[in-house]
């Protein structure tokens, strides 16, 4: 016996148009579609019927199947658009509400004088390079000619560290002289390094820290002398305290490394307690300089005979202080957000060298 198909039919397509979940509409489908659902079940009992009657009711089962079927996968999209406008409605942004306040952090003061250095030496044509903090005595030392009763070598100055097997104490570099050595030792003339990094001495007050940062530069070449120095080092400060005709003064000095040397000092002035650099009839000392002394160059494997060339050394703090307004030394290194503040600059500040050396 078969079941009545029209109300097979009627029954199925109203409890599938109430459906009001995916569950319900499954169970739907398993009542009528399933391995022992109606539909399923009427097909096999097709042969008790013969003939004519078999193929007839064989065909009114299947187009009923194939109806319920559409029904189905109809209702199933519509409750899904359904449960998306639901979520969609209840999951709205308000593109109105004001942004959360993002944390935003500072450029440290030395790492911005730093990128000013080294911008203005690479429009040069220098190139930045680096050595170990952790020296021997020859490289900080012995090869810059420093002798060894030199008081920069007492142990009030310089740090050292326990002796090794062989009983020689290696140093905290006392300046980056050390990287220059090491470039001379290894790369041939013409060289035309910056060497920026940490360096340390025993010294503690208001203007010293035991661990500074200096950027010391040199050239070495066949025809270098003392009027490339001179040029070098003026469109530097011109460069970096952005003043066009900065006064700049070079003052006979000493170092063991350089022969001559020369304290290079700019023009400021000093009114009424505040410091304005590029006028006034004052000076200042902000670098050390000299032609490199022939017996460097000879503790490095380069012929003197050959090759001259000049150094320099400044430090990073000083310069930044000078030129930021920044009256303590001590705060730089305290990581106090409110000083970083107040000195720190913004990520994308324009850099104020954005004249260059051509302006
Ligand atoms: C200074 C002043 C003058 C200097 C010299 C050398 C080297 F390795 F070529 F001999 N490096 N740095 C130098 C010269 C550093 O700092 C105040």
């Amino acid at each position: 016996m078969l079941p009545d198909l029209d109300q097979l039919k009627a029954t199925y397509l109203s409890q599938i148009a109430e459906a009001d979940g995916l569950d319900g509409l499954d169970a739907i489908r398993v009542d009528a579609l399933g391995k022992k659902g109606n539909i399923s079940t009427a097909m096999k009992n097709l042969g008790q019927l013969d003939g004519d009657a078999r193929r007839e009711a064989g065909q009114a089962l299947n187009a009923l199947k194939n109806e319920i079927a559409s029904a189905i996968e109809a209702k199933k999209e519509e409750l899904a658009r359904a449960a998306l406008d639901a979520r969609l409605a209840s999951e709205q942004v308000d593109v109105t509400l004001s942004p959360r306040p993002e944390a935003e952090g500072r450029i440290h003061p030395l790492s911005r004088t730093l990128e000013e250095v080294t911008a203005i030496f690479a429009e040069m044509g220098f190139t930045v390079a680096e050595g170990p903090d952790i020296e021997s005595d020859f490289y900080n030392f012995t090869a810059l000619n420093i002798p060894p009763e030199h008081p920069a070598r007492q142990e009030h100055d310089t740090f050292y560290l326990p002796p090794d097997a062989e009983g020689k104490r290696k140093v905290l570099r006392t300046h980056t002289s050390p990287v220059q050595i090491r470039t001379m030792e290894k790369i041939e003339p013409p060289i035309r390094i910056i060497a920026p990094g940490r360096t340390y001495r025993s010294d503690h007050d208001a203007t010293h820290s035991p661990m500074f940062h200096q950027c010391e530069g040199l050239v070495i070449g066949k025809d270098i002398h003392m009027g490339h120095l001179k040029g070098c080092l003026i469109d530097f400060c011109r460069a970096f305290f952005g003043v066009d005709d900065l006064p700049v003064r070079f003052r006979p000095s000493y170092f063991p490394f350089t022969e001559p040397s020369a304290e290079v000092d700019i023009g400021c002035s000093r009114e009424g307690g505040g410091l304005k650099i590029g006028a006034g009839d004052d000076w200042l000392e902000i670098l050390g300089s000299g032609m490199v002394n022939p017996k460097v160059l000879e503790n490095c494997g380069i012929d003197p005979n050959e090759y001259q060339g000049f150094a320099f050394g400044m430090g990073l703090e000083r310069i930044a202080m000078l030129k930021y307004g920044i009256p303590d030394l001590r705060p730089f290194y305290d990581s106090d957000l409110r000083w970083m503040r107040h000195y720190g600059f913004m990520p994308f500040d324009p850099p104020s060298i954005h004249l260059g050396l051509g302006a």
